[in-house]
């Protein structure tokens, strides 16, 4: 069993919250990781030796420059990535992780009334039905990012705001307001436009609230299960038998019928994490169980329906690694949940392995909706790493780097590690084989001329990038599927299909 520091400090007052209180350094991560099941995962691995600077003098460098890539994507269709993310940097366009400032129709010069703190990483549910309820009503609005205490530590200027550091936090017509319940009240208030609450006093008002108590039911079943090693499918099941009960009440697709509501909003941030963590922790399927239809009727719905919960979305890799570092530790039921574990992880050789799986239609343990053609996600990827591609391979030259010190609890998060100068020209110019492969195709890259590179030293660099691509916070699912499986393919072919590391 590993023993990581876990610094996770989670509020216990409101009715909303983790509820773990503080969790105190030291505190065990009780996941099964894949660092537990195949001793792959770069930040359980004790860190390596330096590599020898000689290994990089023998380098021959034959991938197609950054230019001569960024042309090809365009030839490609690439630049409509280049105009969408050019519209959302000044708050347009569709919903995103990088804003840090969103104006919908707003005139230009409009100074948002509202600022959200969130977290940097995407991964704070509650942050996220504000992020969703600030969406649906296209309220303009500010987004200041802070990390969250398992990766790194609030600035002093976020502690004046909020002195708990808790998240998230809004500054509403200069009044701070903390509670996620109580910053998506106030928008409500404040903000008419596009409401998302019956009339108070309506029989559909008090069906939202007893709504909204059945999430807390859900969420308690789901929670408490998700940390103990006792059977607690039983409650979790009972539980999900009245949402769908609801659900088919009320005719659908959402909560309150048609259009969505702000009950919608907060059963969506726990749903998501249910969806990926019991599969992965307790090897229960939610999605695509035939018990649980209109419950993922309903998440469709929110997929394919709303112009917002696309760029706001995460995947199942990101909760199930983020969720532990927040809430003190997961357990697994082992052998159950291993073949989905595996699955999640990319460790099964398929789902993050060329040529890629289907990930669309019922059998989809994580659907991919709405569907996205293959070749717009792997234009997407690669118009990621075009787009920062000098930050990204000294990132990922981390993965024969120094670990940083101190470590946080976040397995995946590393704010301190420091990476190895002497190795970025190779990843750099592996990154540029990989993004050559995901313009043209994982063939036509793999014709053209190879760099001799030193196979362990690169793909333990690609690997420690792969493991630490989050959703939405980097890319969509659908680019990070991509990727992952394109960094995957050019490692295996470094090393042979040889794991050298
Ligand atoms: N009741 C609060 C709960 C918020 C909460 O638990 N936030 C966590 C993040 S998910 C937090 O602030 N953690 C502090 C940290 O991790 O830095 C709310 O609804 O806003």
């Amino acid at each position: 069993m590993l023993a990581i520091a876990c610094i996770a400090t989670l509020v216990s007052r409101g009715a909303s919250g983790y509820r773990v209180g503080q969790l105190g350094r030291g505190a065990a991560i009780r996941s099964s990781s894949r660092a537990l099941r195949m001793g792959l995962f770069d930040a359980f691995r004790p860190s390596a030796a330096p590599s020898d600077p000689a290994v990089y003098a023998a380098v021959r460098d034959a991938a197609p420059s950054w230019d001569e890539l960024r042309v090809l994507s365009a030839k490609a269709g690439g630049e409509r990535f280049r105009a969408e993310w050019d519209a959302q940097a000044v708050g347009r366009g569709a919903a995103n992780h990088q804003s840090s400032i969103r104006l919908f129709d707003a005139p230009e010069g409009t100074e948002p009334r509202v600022e959200l703190f969130r977290d940097t990483a995407a991964w704070c549910p509650y942050c996220q039905k504000v992020w969703c309820l600030l969406e649906a009503k296209r309220i303009p609005y500010k987004v200041s990012k802070v990390p969250m205490s398992c990766y790194g530590d609030k600035p002093a200027a976020f502690r004046r705001i909020s002195p708990s550091g808790a998240i998230p936090v809004a500054i509403i017509d200069g009044r701070i307001i903390p509670e996620s319940n109580d910053i998506m009240y106030a928008l409500e208030e404040i903000f008419p436009q596009t409401p998302m609450l019956p009339p108070a006093g309506s029989a559909e008002a008090a069906r939202a609230r007893e709504l909204m108590a059945l999430e807390r039911t859900l969420f308690s079943a789901w929670f408490g299960w998700l940390r103990s090693a006792q059977d607690g499918s039983g409650r979790f099941e009972a539980a999900m038998e009245r949402v769908c009960a609801e659900l088919q009440r009320s005719g659908g697709p959402f909560f309150l019928g048609v259009e969505v509501s702000m009950v919608d909003l907060m059963f969506l941030p726990f749903a998501e994490r249910m969806c990926a963590s019991l599969p992965y922790y307790k090897g229960l399927r939610v999605r695509g169980d035939p018990r649980y239809a209109p419950f993922d009727r309903w998440l469709y719905a929110l997929e394919e329906q709303t112009a917002w919960y696309a760029g706001i979305k995460s995947d199942y890799y990101t909760h199930v690694h983020d969720l532990p570092p927040q809430i003190g530790g997961c357990v697994s039921s082992g052998e159950r949940a291993a073949a989905y574990a595996a699955q999640i992880d990319g460790t099964d050789g398929a789902s993050w392995t060329l040529p890629l799986p289907s990930a669309t239609g019922a059998d989809a343990l994580e659907p991919l909706s709405p569907a996205v053609p293959d070749d717009a996600a792997r234009l997407e990827a690669a118009e990621r790493l075009l787009r920062n591609h000098a930050k990204v391979a000294r990132f990922a030259a981390r993965g024969v780097g120094r670990p940083g010190s101190p470590r946080v609890a976040a397995p995946l998060a590393d704010p301190y590690a420091a990476a190895d100068e002497a190795a970025v020209p190779a990843v750099d110019a592996a990154l540029r084989h990989v993004v050559h492969a995901l313009i043209a195709g994982a063939d036509a890259a793999r014709a053209a001329p190879r760099s001799t590179l030193p196979p362990a030293e690169v793909a333990r660099s690609l690997s420690y990038l792969r493991d630490r691509v989050g959703v939405p916070r980097d890319m969509s699912l659908a680019a990070a599927r991509q990727l992952r499986a394109h960094l995957n393919a050019f490692s295996d072919e470094l090393t042979g299909g040889k794991l050298l590391y």
